[in-house]
């Protein structure tokens, strides 16, 4: 059995997000040594030698396509490999095709590599974190996914951009499935210690009700907007990996709201989606049970059953 890398990192999936991502890790200066694992070797070893050239750029490490065994000693294993969102497709309608894919993957991961965490990026990514640790048979704090990572991210985007406000002081989170059951938690958002309501009352909004519904659709539907306008979306949830891989690495015990399993938490058993836990050397180390109102339970308690309905017909 390989001895962990601490300072490796391999990526399964070339496309436009593990490309992305591969860049992004690159540049963090986090890893010294990343191999990048793809079906298409080509593609693989086209990326590896493209990254590869910043090197001057940036801090030295050692960047090269290979396969599962290279992965053996990856301290994280992210996984992108899958078909992508097409215009109009649900990331729902993804299921069975990357179900399949995650078939041969996973067990071909966990023949190498004992010890690894696993972040799953591919879509649908909740149904995907539940089949990789189906599959993986790895201890459940070692597979999550990047759920809502990414959302929560356009959320305070779109709230700094709305308050006016720097996106890092706001604390926010969305919640449940990454796609179309998604939930906003309103009731527990702040900008740093203030809420969300008092603080747009400081800057000049009086109409909560409008502008809430307006950003949270806005959140649920710019996947479908930039996969309109430019065929893929993947710099937001490489920067999303990243720092997701940060926070491992560095064991930062940061609070994040990642994909991960869950066991009677607000009435919700044996599916994987997002509430903020702590991520750390050893992966999720503890939830955070942020408080909820009544609707917002309500509206988590629906994502999960929409994912367990798939999970049913799927796997
Ligand atoms: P893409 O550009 O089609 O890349 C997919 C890559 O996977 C290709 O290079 C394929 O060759 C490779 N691949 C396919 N099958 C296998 C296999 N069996 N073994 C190894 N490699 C394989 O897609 P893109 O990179 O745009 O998206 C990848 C996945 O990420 C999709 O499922 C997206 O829906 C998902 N995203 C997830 C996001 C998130 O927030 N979690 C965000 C954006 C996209």
């Amino acid at each position: 059995m390989a001895t962990l890398n601490e300072r490796k990192v391999a990526v399964v999936g070339c496309g436009f997000v593990g490309s992305a991502s591969a860049f992004a890790l690159m540049e963090s200066g986090l890893f010294s040594e990343m191999v990048l694992i793809d079906v298409n070797k080509e593609k693989a070893e086209g990326e590896a030698l493209d990254i590869s050239h910043g090197l001057p750029f940036a801090k030295p490490m050692q960047i090269y396509a290979g396969d599962y065994k290279d992965a053996g000693d990856a301290a994280v294993v992210v996984v992108t490999a899958g078909a992508g969102q097409k215009p109009g497709e649900t990331r729902l309608d993804l299921v069975k095709k990357n179900v399949g894919i995650f078939k041969s993957i996973i067990p071909e991961i966990a023949k190498y590599n004992k010890e690894g965490i696993l972040l799953i990026v591919a879509n649908p990514v909740d149904i995907l974190t539940y089949a990789a640790v189906k599959f993986s048979g790895f201890p459940e704090n070692r597979v999550f996914g990047s759920g809502t990572v990414l959302d929560t991210a356009r959320f305070k985007y779109l709230l700094g951009e709305h308050l006016s406000v720097d996106s890092r002081s706001v604390h926010a989170f969305i919640i449940g499935e990454h796609g179309d059951s998604e939930i906003a938690a309103w009731s527990s958002a702040n900008v740093s210690g203030i809420s969300i309501h008092d603080f747009c009352e400081m800057r000049g909004h009086f109409e909560h009700e409008k502008a809430m519904k307006e950003i949270a659709e806005n959140v649920k539907n710019s996947a479908y907007e930039i996969i309109e306008k430019k065929g893929a979306t993947y710099y937001g949830i490489a920067m999303s990996v990243r720092r997701i891989c940060e926070a491992i690495i560095r064991d930062e015990k940061s609070v994040l709201p990642i994909s991960s399993m869950q066991h009677g938490e607000n009435g919700i058993d044996g599916v994987a989606l997002s509430m903020p836990v702590i991520i750390g050397r050893g992966g999720v180390e503890g939830s955070v049970p942020i408080r909820l109102s009544e609707q917002e339970k309500e509206a988590l308690l629906k994502s999960s059953e929409t994912l367990k309905a798939v999970i049913n017909e799927s796997l």
